[in-house]
């Protein structure tokens, strides 16, 4: 079991929308774990780094501007190069362009190797659940 938990969050690729991944970062915090908080705009690269700088546990990453899928091929093949294999990935936001069957982008966005995929307005409490099972199950907390 580790002292605290560290929780990486951002909105990556070129995307601008901040307040999602604020909002995020700050229920996170308020629920005891140790964020750092990337803002927006975060290359897919950073994650990766400061998740090895900092022993992360967890990315909350979030995209809204619809690219995450560009933005994110190889990103799971870079994490377990980094050897970042033990790090939960988790996305939300508004993953598809336009109207689209969520269910899809959770099939697409598992496929890249994230291990949770939230719809548009997911609830922030209902994940950090998942993510205390999550964490459980691999002995953590
Ligand atoms: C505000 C806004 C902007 C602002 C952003 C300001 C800022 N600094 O953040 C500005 C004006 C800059 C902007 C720009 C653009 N925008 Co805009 N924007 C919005 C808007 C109106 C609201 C977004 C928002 O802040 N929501 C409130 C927050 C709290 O919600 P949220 O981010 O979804 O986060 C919540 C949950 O989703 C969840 N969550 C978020 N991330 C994660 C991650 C995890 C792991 C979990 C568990 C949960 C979670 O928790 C949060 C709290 O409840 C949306 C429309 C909409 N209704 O969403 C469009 C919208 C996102 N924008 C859009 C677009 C197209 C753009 C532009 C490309 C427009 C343009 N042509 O320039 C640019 C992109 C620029 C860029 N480089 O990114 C589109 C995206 C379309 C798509 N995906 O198909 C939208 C949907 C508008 C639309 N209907 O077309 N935008």
């Amino acid at each position: 079991m580790k002292d605290k938990i560290t929780v990486i969050t951002g909105t990556v690729g070129v995307d601008a929308h901040v307040i999602g991944t604020k909002i995020v970062s700050r229920i996170l915090g308020e629920q005891g774990f140790n964020v750092v908080a990337l803002g927006a705009q975060t290359p897919p690269e950073e994650f990766i780094k400061v998740a090895q700088e900092t022993d992360a546990d967890a990315i909350f990453m979030s995209s809204l501007y619809g690219m995450a899928e560009l933005d994110l091929q190889g990103f799971k093949e870079k994490c377990i190069e980094a050897g970042l294999n033990d790090v939960l990935l988790y996305i939300g936001g508004i993953l598809g362009v336009m109207k689209h069957d969520w269910k899809e982008d959770e099939e697409k966005f598992k496929r890249l190797g994230f291990d949770r995929v939230y719809p548009p307005e997911a609830d922030v409490m209902a994940a950090i659940e998942d993510l205390k099972q999550d964490l459980r199950a691999k002995g953590k907390l």
